[in-house]
């Protein structure tokens, strides 16, 4: 009960006035933004944040100019403007760039830029991984993109069926491009969201609860979440035909015991989630614009948290409604087919809330233009959600499948659930970044341009499909008598992309981003990124009361600025915020923050070289780009777990905080907890693949003669294990300072963990078994190598913790290196085992 009492007496500001001298120039120096070429060191989120934007728009317009470049082929019948393999090309490049270089960094962008301020913090308590997220998307999704100007682009669609794009059917460097570059723009998605998770768990303002929280930091959690879960699957498919391309190992090969429908469960398990995750952050902006709107808070918060959080968990029970076509049992498609429509209650759920909302408004403002692009959402929206029910109506599927119907709905889902809540998001927090609202005149052209275009454009596709017209084809006969309508849709587009033009001439006209003011609260709106900010967030960081605490607190914002709250100042002379409790947030520590650096940028140089470099077989080079990277994420990580020995700080109000924090309850244990996750769910994937190839080929499955003897795997067990013992008994061991022991200690338990990896490959060689044999054998050595990734990583760890432990960096109150690795390390022997037991155990098992 203490506990609610303290969430609900709304205190006096802490802080008497006036602040000290100096306090406000301090902040200002230590939170000064990088200028002229060290612009590029930029960590801080909010910078961060409007490049990415930037660069998610920039690639909206690529991939729109693609789609233009279609439109223009499929406008007239027998057209011969581009042949046939430039326009496969062609889609394949703008879904690829439209789902990963678009929609998901965009929102992911929008997040970076705007969480910290909305949760009141100064800063996520990573900024240099959303600065090294952000780069290594932009370089690699930059590179990627060019492949086209050089006809290597790949072909296969976005979704890369095998054996489509297996090395027998696209044996050119396309596909590797392809699945290169999504691998690796997964990854920093994934960084990402891990940023945004321990962000929002740890770092809001205090007072604001769980309860409290808006609900666009709902969304981007659940959102984080459910990019933990489906990514990693992609990140195991892609690498699993990469393998079978480059080494032969047939994953996919029917003839060899794989099965191309392996890659689809992969994709799917990842692809259907995707159309959530890129369309709840976008109802959470949509949710956080009505009220403001409206003058009204959301009706039916948490119905909609609910419904939210319903729907993270039910898209994953979906995936296989992609796959109706492929002759799967009859109750998978039973289970998948309630699914799908059981998925559209937490949606409605949503725009009931919305409509409610709207009917209760205090002010409406149906005519402002974020509130005109919302409704435009709405009208879309439920035109995608009503073909959405027929196509997951079996037999209908079966009709409309791989026509132009499909066409039509995917973008009225993704365009109309997407594209235009982000545009009256953008209109809608421009204030927020720039000196200057956009124009509402400029606007209303925009909106109108894009508003009816889209509909002349995809609402007679709907009718071409029903016609008969497959999609993916680049030319038609005239005799089908499908020219009209196609050409409808060409000249819509064109409207659609005027629409855009309108957008980029306002924003050529009056964005000016932030120097060191933005225009203000100009809506009236509830929530904490409208207090007064600069560089360094708000001046000090409220307590917090309620859903909007700027409508519910009078007088927040002028004692914000005045510096009355909590941390006005820089205490240890350093970027810092504040790390609150997860449920109740309450102020736990002050958290230092790194400042500007180039290791961010020039780790992800490295990482994009690594990836594109080797697709190209160019062994060296990206060896020394991976170098490179390592080296500089080193650099990075050397200056974090600053030393502890200091004394608390004062944050106002009579609060003294630690500066840091160890164990538990610290925010790098949160984020390697989720990092672990991240790996469970590759483990995961992969085991699903050795278990799926058994269920479609047992026949591959060597007999209990030809598996090796138990022998080696048993030693392996016991080496595993015992490295977990010896590394609890380190972590005592440096309790009591006893260095020596970590240094001796730490590299025995390498050798051992390597040996053990060392031993099952071993094993499975003098077996005779060969990568190249089947699925199964290509499934066993995917197993091992993994497990061989995961062993290298540790080594990486364990060697920086002893580099730390020789330069005094390490102890028992400074031992968030020792424990971060302890942690991967327990959890690589868990894995290792599983994994044993998986290729020794389950064969025995089924005799
Ligand atoms: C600027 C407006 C847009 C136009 C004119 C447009 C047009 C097209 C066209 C002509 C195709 C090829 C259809 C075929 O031949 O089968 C296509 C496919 C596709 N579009 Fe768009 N599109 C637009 C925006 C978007 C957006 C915003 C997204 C996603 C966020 C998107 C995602 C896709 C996907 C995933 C495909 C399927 C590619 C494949 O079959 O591999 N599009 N679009
Ligand atoms: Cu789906």
């Amino acid at each position: 009960m203490a506990d609610e009492s303290m969430a609900d007496v709304a205190p006096s500001p802490p802080n008497t006035l006036p602040r000290p001298d100096g306090e406000l120039e301090q902040l200002q120096r230590v939170w000064k933004r990088p200028t002229g070429w060290r612009a590029l060191t930029v960590v801080n989120n909010n910078h961060v944040g409007l490049l990415y934007i930037g660069t998610a728009l920039l690639f909206f317009l690529l991939a729109g100019v693609l789609a233009l470049l279609m439109r223009t082929q499929l406008a007239v019948p027998d057209n011969d403007l581009i042949g046939h393999e430039l326009y496969n090309q062609l889609f394949t490049m703008h879904g690829t760039v439209m789902m990963f270089l678009f929609a998901v960094p965009a929102v992911e962008a929008m997040a970076v830029l705007l969480l910290p301020n909305m949760l009141g913090a100064r800063d996520l308590p990573f900024p240099r991984l959303s600065a090294y997220a952000y780069w290594a998307y932009a370089v690699g999704g930059l590179i990627f993109f060019c492949s086209i100007f050089v006809g290597l682009a790949p072909d296969g669609g976005w979704f890369m069926y095998p054996p489509l794009s297996s090395s027998a059917y696209s044996p050119e460097l396309n596909a590797d491009l392809w699945l290169l570059g999504i691998g690796f723009i997964e990854i920093s998605a994934i960084a990402g969201a891990i940023e945004l998770a321990v962000g929002i768990l740890r770092t809001r303002a205090p007072g604001m609860t769980l309860d409290r929280m808006p609900i666009f930091a709902w969304v981007m959690l659940v959102f984080s979440g459910m990019v933990i879960v489906a990514f990693p699957a992609v990140i195991v498919g892609t690498a699993l035909l990469e393998l079978e391309r480059a080494f032969g190992m047939p994953f996919f090969i029917a003839q060899k015991g794989g099965d191309p429908l392996l890659w689809q469960h992969l994709f799917w398990f990842f692809g259907h989630p995707e159309v959530y995750i890129i369309f709840l952050p976008a109802a959470g902006m949509v949710s956080m614009i009505i009220p403001a709107m409206t003058g009204t808070s959301l009706i039916g918060y948490r119905l909609v948290v609910l419904a939210v959080v319903a729907t993270g968990f039910l898209s994953f029970g979906l995936w296989v409604h992609h796959m109706f076509a492929t002759g799967i049992p009859q109750l998978s498609l039973s289970f998948a087919s309630a699914a799908s429509m059981a998925v559209s209650v937490p949606t409605g759920i949503q725009i009931f809330a919305w409509i409610a909302t709207i009917a209760a408004a205090a002010r409406l403002r149906p005519f402002k233009l974020p509130m005109l692009f919302i409704l435009g959402f709405f009208f879309i929206f439920v035109l995608g959600g009503l073909t959405g029910v027929m196509v997951a109506v079996i037999p209908f599927d079966l009709q409309a499948h791989d026509s132009y119907f499909i066409v039509a709905h995917l973008h009225y889902v993704l365009f109309g659930g997407m594209v235009f809540p982000l545009f009256a998001a953008f209109y809608y927090w421009a204030p927020f970044v720039s000196a200057r609202a956009l124009s509402e005149k400029l606007g209303r052209w925009a909106f109108w341009l894009m508003f009816i275009g889209f509909n002349v454009s995809f609402f007679p596709m709907h009718l071409t499909g029903l016609a008969g017209m497959p999609r993916r084809v680049y030319t038609y006969a005239d005799s089908y008598g499908w020219g009209p309508l196609n050409m409808a849709s060409t000249l819509g587009a064109y409207m659609i992309a005027a629409g855009v033009l309108a957008f980029l001439i306002d924003l050529a006209r009056n964005f000016r981003p932030v120097g060191d003011a933005n225009a203000g609260n100009i809506w009236d709106a509830g929530t904490l990124e409208w207090l007064p900010s600069r560089s360094y967030g708000s001046r000090s960081i409220p307590f917090v009361t309620s859903r909007e605490p700027l409508w519910n607190q009078p007088g927040l914002a002028r004692d914000v600025d005045a510096g009355r709250y909590y941390l006005p100042n820089a205490p240890t002379g350093r970027r810092s915020t504040l790390v609150t409790s997860p449920v109740q947030a309450r102020p736990e520590y002050v958290l230092e923050l790194p400042g500007p650096g180039w290791s961010p940028l020039l780790a992800a140089l490295g990482t994009a070289g690594f990836f594109l470099l080797l697709t190209f077989k160019l062994e060296a080079l990206a060896g020394a780009c991976g170098v490179l990277a390592v080296a500089m994420i080193w650099r990075w990580l050397w200056d974090a777990d600053a030393n502890p020995v200091r004394p608390p700080v004062d944050i106002g109000g009579g609060l003294r905080l630690p500066v840091s924090c160890g164990g538990s309850a610290s925010h790098s244990w949160w984020a390697m907890v989720i990092l672990l996750m991240v790996c469970a769910s590759i483990f995961g994937s992969l085991l699903f693949a050795y278990l799926f190839l058994w269920v479609t080929s047992p026949e591959t499955w060597p007999p209990l003669a030809r598996l090796p003897s138990m022998g080696l795997p048993l030693t392996s067990t016991g080496l595993l294990l015992g490295t977990s013992v010896l590394l609890a008994w380190l972590s005592r061991a440096l309790e009591r300072e006893r260095q020596v022991a970590v240094r001796l200690g730490l590299p025995a338990a390498m050798l051992m963990i390597a040996a053990a990896i060392g031993l099952e490959a071993h094993g499975q060689w003098q077996a005779g078994l060969r990568p190249q044999d089947s699925g199964y054998a290509a499934a066993v050595y995917a197993l091992i190598g993994l497990q061989a990734v995961f062993v290298t990583t540790l080594c990486f760890m364990a060697a920086f913790t002893v580099a730390r432990s020789l330069a005094g960096r390490l102890g028992p109150a400074r031992r968030a290196s020792f424990d971060s690795t302890m942690l991967f390390w327990h959890y690589t022997v868990a894995q290792g085992l599983l994994g044993l037991c998986a290729i020794h155990g389950f064969p025995r098992l089924l005799e």
